[in-house]
């Protein structure tokens, strides 16, 4: 049920493959899936997953993932749209930009650094930082501030038993993530007019990270992260704006002070540091009521109601009592 892709820049099969015959490979590729004898594994039952270089270490544990229990049961995106529908602006600002432009990425060997206020600070090796985690698939809604939204299986673990290990100090409030500044292999970053600054941060309060759908991702449909989707680690918070799930992180720094994010910095009157979903509160330029659940074909424009905290609000809403979420956007 896998595709192999080479790194390079190849045509897809679905490129050089007549229509009638790609999509007659699809239901055989489907068939195989159903009579194999794998209930187990996250990676049963999705079709049409392509995978990407990786690890054989990291592919193995993403591939034995067990399931949560408590899964959105909406109907997944397809692998297609998950992986060529993308934002992710260190490759491009054009949704089709970072698949075609992160095939070569490469993110292996990688090491990331936790610091600031914490016991026990350091820089670990992909393998070091997942070694003691236990890998779970999650199929979360994930609903970009742009009114789109799709239904992604993640796999991953929990932020708060990552952070836990560093042993943030009574000063830590807030926690701060960085995307990889590699300008020779991100064409996004060494563009002469660029849409925002580099390296990439984001950030959470403390709170919302120890929450325990504050998730870190490292594989997505059973497999692997694609590059584009912000191989080899990023986080995901489902009850806020797809922006603040930060692809490609190579820093996790505990800090006292909220830290500055990328896209406060760029537009603060239009991105707040808080960025749950909210149907009640606007954008400036457009409504935040209803979202194009992709994909999305061009006879059926497939919206639905925007949920508060994206659906998630009886795991997340206590976070913010008694906060004015008009003036905390
Ligand atoms: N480093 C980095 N992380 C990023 C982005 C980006 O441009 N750079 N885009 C964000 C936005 S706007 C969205 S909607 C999600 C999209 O994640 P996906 O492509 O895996 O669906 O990634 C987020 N993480
Ligand atoms: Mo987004």
């Amino acid at each position: 049920m896998i595709i192999k892709v080479p790194s390079g820049t190849e045509p897809r099969p679905s490129e050089i493959t007549p229509e009638q015959v790609y999509l007659n490979r699809r239901q055989f590729i489907q068939v195989a899936a159903a009579t194999a004898l794998t209930p187990a594994l996250a990676s049963a039952g999705y079709e049409g997953v392509e995978e990407y270089p990786a690890p054989a270490w990291l592919r193995q544990q993403t591939q034995a993932a067990e399931q949560w229990p408590a899964s959105t049961d909406d109907t997944v995106t397809p692998f297609e749209y998950a992986s060529r529908y993308n934002n992710f602006y260190e490759f491009g600002t054009g949704k089709g930009d970072p698949y075609k432009l992160a095939r070569n990425f490469v993110t292996d060997p990688w090491s990331v650094v936790i610091d600031g206020e914490v016991g026990r600070p350091g820089r670990l090796s992909l393998e070091d930082l997942l070694k003691p985690h236990r890998l779970e698939e999650r199929i979360y809604r994930l609903r970009c501030v742009e009114a789109w939204s799709m239904v992604i299986p993640w796999v991953g673990f929990p932020l708060n038993s990552l952070l836990k290990r560093f042993e943030p100090n009574s000063d830590a409030r807030y926690v701060e993530f960085t995307t990889l500044y590699r300008p020779e292999s991100m064409p996004g970053q060494r563009s002469a007019f660029k849409a925002i600054e580099y390296p990439y941060v984001e950030g959470l309060r403390l709170d919302e990270a120890m929450n325990d759908l504050a998730f870190m991702g490292v594989g997505m449909y059973g497999n692997t992260l694609p590059p584009q989707n912000g191989a080899p680690l990023r986080l995901v918070v489902p009850w806020k704006y797809g922006f603040k799930s930060i692809k490609s992180i190579v820093r996790i720094r505990l800090r006292r002070t909220m830290p500055q994010t990328t896209w406060v910095k760029s537009a603060p009157h239009e991105y707040g540091f808080y960025a749950n979903v909210n149907p009640s509160v606007d954008h400036p330029r457009w409504s935040q009521k209803q979202e194009r659940r992709l994909p999305s074909p061009w006879f059926r424009s497939n919206l639905i109601p925007t949920l508060p905290f994206n659906g998630y609000a009886e795991q997340v809403a206590a976070l913010y009592q008694g906060m004015d979420l008009r003036k905390f956007f």
